[in-house]
């Protein structure tokens, strides 16, 4: 019987910790569901493209800068606002492992995000929104859903 306890624990750390790649439908349901469609003026068609260009809607995504590294669906950075225990000097300011971002469940990273759209640039921090989405037609990311 422990044998099986352990190999249940051992599934439900290995589904609770894997990646997901969303669909573009997906993620627009989860971000109604959220509020981060509309959130701090910016429409769900926004967000969607910012993930798109960003990680092509992959959790598992990482991208390493050199002196600091990008996380999961929205690509967030350690330098400022998450901790991966190999960033100098990060802040941190979302007050989270960056390890968390890369798992399937999105609901961090989405309160992460409302944190940095609140700053000044709003989606403007993220460059591939505002090389690929800011000002353009978005329609196509919310079109069949
Ligand atoms: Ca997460």
């Amino acid at each position: 019987m422990k044998g099986v306890l352990y190999l249940a624990i051992f599934i439900s750390i290995i589904i609770g910790t894997h990646g997901k790649r969303y669909t573009k439908c997906e993620l627009l349901k989860i971000f109604k569901e959220t509020g981060l469609a509309g959130y701090h003026g910016y429409s769900a068609a926004n967000w969607v493209c910012l993930a798109k260009h960003e990680s092509d809607y992959s959790t598992t995504a990482i991208n390493n800068n050199g002196p600091s590294r990008d996380y999961g669906i929205f690509q967030i950075n350690s330098k400022w606002w998450c901790n991966d225990g190999k960033t100098s000097r990060s802040k941190n300011a979302c007050g989270i492992s960056c390890q968390s971002l890369l798992n399937d469940n999105i609901l961090d990273d989405i309160e992460c995000a409302k944190r940095i759209v609140r700053d000044p640039n709003g989606l403007g921090a993220w460059v591939a929104w505002r090389n690929k989405c800011k000002g353009r037609n978005l329609s196509q990311y919310t079109a069949g859903c």
